[in-house]
């Protein structure tokens, strides 16, 4: 009877520290829990902020705002040097700005450079062969901004009674190469996810 009731005791002993180990082990599994709520909140805010930025990023571009002929200009005798002016600085190298005739022919001088004294450095000056006749001439260009970005575009503009272009013509044009600052944000977010996703395995 005795031994009965010592192993009654004893089995309830341990059902109770079972218990409490239990309940040990579940708190253990909610700080747990909490933990891995806390990671995965985190990466989905740095994620979703990554995005926001590197979209940003992507959307400010180098683009054409001014000009000198402006497009669609008419003058009365071609003018020696043509000046594009953008909204975001450009890097020294990487522009290129071409003109050619009605028929097709280069008469720009094949010199494009970033104007070095405009402090903000967002003007691209190329000139033009001397002695060009009346006719409509279209400026391409190229540019490398600073953010990483090439845009292409062109205009027209016309010297002396020629008939103007068809109107029409796009200012600007798309951006050409892949945004390397939104591909190394999303790089960055994948690292972070990877990160997170393998502690939260662990
Ligand atoms: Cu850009």
């Amino acid at each position: 009877m005795t031994t009965v009731r010592w192993f009654i005791a004893e089995w309830w002993i341990m059902l109770d520290r079972s218990e409490r180990i239990t309940v040990i082990r579940s708190h253990q599994h909610e700080w747990r829990m909490c933990m891995q709520r806390a990671y995965l909140l985190h990466t989905v805010a740095l994620v979703l902020l990554t995005l926001v930025v590197g979209t940003g990023v992507a959307l400010a571009h180098a683009d054409l705002i001014s000009s000198n002929p402006a497009a669609g200009a008419r003058l009365a005798a071609a003018p020696a040097t043509i000046t594009l002016v953008f909204s975001e600085e450009l890097k020294p190298e990487g522009n290129l700005v071409t003109v050619t005739d009605a028929s097709g022919a280069q008469v720009g001088a094949g010199d494009t450079a970033l104007d070095l004294n405009d402090p903000g450095r967002v003007s691209l000056t190329v000139s033009l062969k001397p002695g060009l006749g009346d006719g409509v001439y279209t400026v391409n260009w190229t540019n490398a901004s600073t953010d990483g970005h090439a845009e292409t575009g062109s205009f027209t503009f016309t010297v002396g009674a020629a008939a103007a272009a068809a109107p029409g013509l796009p200012a600007t044009g798309a951006a050409t190469a892949i945004p390397a600052t939104g591909l190394l944000a999303l790089a960055a977010a994948a690292l972070v996810l990877g990160l997170s996703l393998r502690r939260l395995s662990h």
